[in-house]
């Protein structure tokens, strides 16, 4: 009995990573966009969020972002609101600023914004934190102008593969790709459906919910997502940028929260796992907060299960 404990401890220990479970910011944020830029104060970690302390708490309504940056992934520092959606003319200004992310090509930054449910817009800057500038005289992605953009286009995750060829994931729902061109703020052919294999079948709430993100490793690529919803990270492998993926487990369970919202980077050789949960005092589904866990894989590349353990 001994000996099939041990070995049960074991099993355990090698299926999920357990952490302890913290909040990188006293502010209410969500939605973690991470990333590793270099400019010439040197090296840093910038995270744009979404700014749920500046929301109503009863609904997704904030129209700011808001950034934060950190040498060593454990001391974070607020660095304020990098844009807001006026920054966009063809947008209303109390239109709701959703999932952000961004991305860095040949010298400049670019910032993707789900802007009022049904428009993607972009920016760029000199610097990761601004100041932003319309990319573009309107949104890269219109629910009302571009075919299969979807119902709910929002929550873009920007992938850059080693050929250069840059995508674009987004949607609620229906998980979309588009490829973008070399400017990264116009599209490059028609926006596509994502394919995802091998789902659990019968379970509602272990369809694709919203939170699409692509990173690789090695040479496969891991396309993860939000169930919805309660959102359970979920994640699917291939051996394309642009699917077809094939579903493979659970990265990060239900919390206790309507949303979840991951991104994975990984900076000298070690891997982290972005999401949110209710951590703070004061906290629920409309005032989430951003925590950090280590991502570890199996040596066949499968992601071991993060377990936060509160604290
Ligand atoms: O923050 C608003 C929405 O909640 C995001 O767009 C979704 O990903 C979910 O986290």
């Amino acid at each position: 009995t001994l000996k099939i404990a041990a070995a049960m401890a074991l099993l355990a220990t090698t299926a999920h990573a357990v952490h302890a479970a913290q909040p990188l910011s006293t502010r209410f944020n969500a939605d973690p966009s991470p990333h590793y830029f270099t400019t010439k104060e040197g090296g840093s970690f910038y995270l744009y969020a979404t700014d749920d302390a500046s929301n109503s708490g009863k609904y997704w309504d904030s129209v700011t972002w808001r950034l934060y940056k950190s040498k060593d992934m454990r001391t974070w520092t607020d660095a304020g609101v990098p844009l807001d959606v006026t920054v966009f003319k063809w947008a209303r200004p109390d239109a709701k600023a959703w999932a952000p992310e961004a991305a860095y090509r040949n010298g400049k930054y670019y910032f993707y914004a789900p802007i009022g449910g049904d428009r993607i817009g972009v920016a760029v800057a000199d610097d990761p934190a601004g100041p932003f500038r319309d990319a573009r005289a309107d949104a890269l992605v219109d629910k009302a102008r571009d075919a299969n953009a979807g119902d709910e286009p929002f929550d873009p995750a920007v992938f850059v593969d080693g050929d250069g060829q840059a995508y674009m994931y987004f949607g609620t729902r229906v998980p979309k790709v588009v490829k973008l061109k070399a400017d990264m703020a116009s599209a490059d052919g028609p926006i596509r459906n994502l394919v995802i294999e091998g789902l659990p079948a019968g379970d509602p709430k272990k369809a694709y919910g919203e939170a699409p993100f692509l990173h690789r490793r090695g040479g496969t690529y891991y396309f993860t997502f939000s169930t919805g919803w309660p959102g359970q990270i979920v994640y699917a492998t291939g051996t394309s940028p642009a699917g077809p993926f094939t579903y493979r487990g659970v990265v990060l369970d239900y919390l206790k929260i309507s949303t979840n919202h991951q991104a994975i980077i990984e900076h000298e050789g070690r891997s982290w796992l972005f999401y949110h949960d209710n951590l703070l005092p004061g906290g629920g589904s409309h005032r989430r907060s951003i925590a950090i866990a280590p991502l570890e894989y199996e040596a066949d590349g499968r992601i071991r299960q993060v377990v936060p353990d509160p604290v």
